[in-house]
């Protein structure tokens, strides 16, 4: 029998991790390991992007909670999957990264596309490797299983094109079990509790760490048990149901101004939770971390005296046995100002959900297609996976679209990135519609619809991704919020923005398009229908409702271009992040 060759041999390792698919764009030389893992029953996913690809391969490994994998060429391959490098790192996704390079005695003699991947990437990645042919197996597992364990993250592996179409030996590769999971220290628990019973006003945060560890059922229990009110981060949406009646996320600002005590499960206090700061919280509030990584216990305004390290699954079931019998009194003068906060909120959420303008608002948008899908499918049943991207369109979409079940949303994350929108959406599509999906949330199996909504911008940025949806036949539907600009458009009508167009064409600088402009009303829906999939572009309320309807049928990726309010007048800022001042000096607690 002849040798193994490399990629035979990289091929083989990736079946026996357990791997069933990877993402990626293929060249000589890694377009072998792609051949060799097809012939294994690995579904490769063929991106017509790095950037795209990589951003699928993390969201994979978060559904999951397994490494998401992918495959790229050396040098430009390599700088465009930093993308996903940076994305897994920032998110705390498991990434495991395979690239080819040049044969090893080719370097610095300028070989094709060669790059030294290992010193660019060493400082963004929890390990980067380059096997010999004799060390492949133990590479691409050592690799895999530091991406995974701990808090997840990057890993990267260099193939060198001698490694990859080389000859070597059998060799089996380890075994890598789940996790080990960490329970708390007994004595930190009992403080912990102490501290939850003599609060006035507590609360939970339930970020997406905890939807990543899949402890939903330990914390709907918690909440359950103690009547204690929680707050999903922007991805721990859905770990409890957002209609469980102690869900305070309509009164977001009064819960984190009043609470004195906050157990935080699987969040880092980073900007998207304001730092733990105030203006946004309560200066006095004692802020108990619970993470899987110790470095995070302390960080900006989180107390290292109570933070626990640890599996949420665990930590949470130990509070539970330690808080069992004790119950918050929810007639507190906290919970009446939550629920007197989230009435107004929520008043006048479904007071703008109503305006009837030409063209139309964003709220009146996603209002129509909520309304739409609920009819098609009921939130309860889980069958719909929202993706969601852009300024506005991210910010308002939040939270109108309810999501009941865990890893049902995906957006820009920790580092707000545009462009992962349509690499989520195959992901998720794979994750959950593959036979044997790997990724489970809500009740059954059966075929979930993936959802989109993409501002005009985050969408430009990965729309040739809708080919490689139709390619492999995803009925992905996605809604572009289309207002002709980064955050806001800046013309009211097609005839204003043909005249700053002129302007900036004739070398005018003043009076023509700025550099938040985008094309005037761009046709999007036809890049669906050029590669097999359909498109709509709507104007109004019922042209909307029909899309939607028809999108959600379509067996094919479906591109719903909706021409909405352009917002000319409006002041151009992320809504999220404008609401931090510098806090004044204070002591450090550590
Ligand atoms: C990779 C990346 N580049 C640039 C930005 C800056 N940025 C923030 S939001 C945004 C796009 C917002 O416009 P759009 O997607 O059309 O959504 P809208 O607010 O108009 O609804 C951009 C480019 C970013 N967050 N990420
Ligand atoms: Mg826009």
């Amino acid at each position: 029998m002849a040798a193994p060759t490399g990629a035979a041999l990289i091929g083989r390792a990736l079946q026996q991790l357990g791997v069933k698919v990877v993402f990626g764009l293929v060249g000589i030389p890694v377009v072998q390991i792609a051949e060799e893992a097809i012939g294994l029953g690995i579904r490769f996913i063929a991106f017509r992007n790095e950037q795209a690809a990589s951003y699928a391969a993390t969201a994979y490994g978060y559904l999951t909670g397994r490494p998401g994998v992918c495959l790229v060429v050396g040098g430009p391959g390599v700088l465009h999957a930093m993308a996903g490098i940076g994305n897994a790192s920032a998110n705390a996704f498991p990434l495991l990264l395979l690239a080819g390079s040049s044969e090893a005695h080719l370097v610095t003699k300028g070989a094709f596309q060669e790059l030294d991947a290992i010193s660019l990437l060493t400082p963004h990645v929890k390990i980067a490797v380059r096997p010999s042919l004799d060390s492949i197996p133990q590479s691409i597992t050592t690799a895999y299983r530091t991406s995974w364990y701990g808090r997840g993250g990057p890993a990267f592996v260099d193939l060198p094109a001698d490694v990859i179409q080389g000859e070597g030996e059998e060799n089996s590769t380890q075994i890598v079990p789940v996790p080990p999971r960490a329970a708390s220290d007994p004595v930190k628990i009992q403080l912990i509790s102490t501290l939850l019973k003599s609060a006035k006003s507590p609360l939970v945060i339930i970020g997406k760490g905890a939807a990543y560890a899949k402890a939903e059922s330990a914390i709907r229990k918690l909440i359950d048990q103690t009547g204690i009110p929680f707050l999903p981060t922007p991805m721990g949406k859905g770990v409890l149901p957002d209609s469980h009646p102690s869900n305070t996320a309509s009164a977001r600002s009064a819960a984190l101004k009043g609470a004195d005590v906050v157990l935080v499960l699987g969040a880092r206090l980073n900007w998207i939770l304001h730092y733990g700061e105030e203006p946004k919280w309560n200066p006095a509030a004692k802020i108990i971390q619970v993470d899987i990584s110790a470095e995070e216990l302390g960080r900006n305004n989180g107390d290292p005296s109570l933070g626990v390290v640890g599996d949420i699954n665990v930590v949470t079931n130990q509070l539970l046995y330690s808080l069992s019998g004790w119950k918050y009194d929810t007639s507190s003068p906290f919970i009446t100002t939550l629920k007197a906060s989230e009435a107004r909120n929520e008043a006048t959420a479904a007071k703008a959900a109503k305006v009837d303008k030409s063209p139309m608002t964003y709220a009146r948008t996603f209002s129509i297609i909520k309304e739409t899908l609920h009819r098609l499918s009921p939130p309860e049943n889980g069958g719909i996976v929202y993706v969601s991207e852009g300024a506005n369109t991210m910010d308002i979409s939040r939270s109108i679209f309810p999501v009941h079940h865990p890893r049902l949303r995906l957006d820009a994350g920790t580092h707000a990135t545009m462009g992962v929108g349509l690499g989520y959406a195959i992901a998720a599509h794979c994750a959950y519609n593959l036979p044997s999906p790997e990724a489970v949330s809500g009740p059954g199996t059966a075929h979930k619809k993936i959802v989109c909504l993409e501002g005009d911008s985050a969408f430009g940025f990965s729309l040739a991704e809708v080919e490689t949806m139709a390619r492999y036949g995803m009925d992905i539907l996605i809604f572009v919020i289309n207002n002709s600009g980064v955050y806001n458009g800046d013309s009211e009508d097609s005839d204003a923005w043909l005249e700053m167009q002129k302007q900036t064409i004739a070398g005018s600088e003043k009076g023509g398009l700025r550099s938040s402009s985008l094309g005037w009303e761009v046709g999007y829906e036809k890049i669906a229908e050029m590669c097999g999939g359909k498109g709509y572009l709507v104007r109004t309320p019922d042209e909307l409702a029909r899309a939607t309807e028809e999108g959600f049928e379509a067996k094919v990726p479906v591109v719903v271009n909706v021409i909405i309010e352009s917002g000319k007048a409006q002041k151009l800022e992320f809504a999220w992040q404008n609401t931090t001042k510098k806090p004044k000096k204070k002591e450090t607690k550590l």
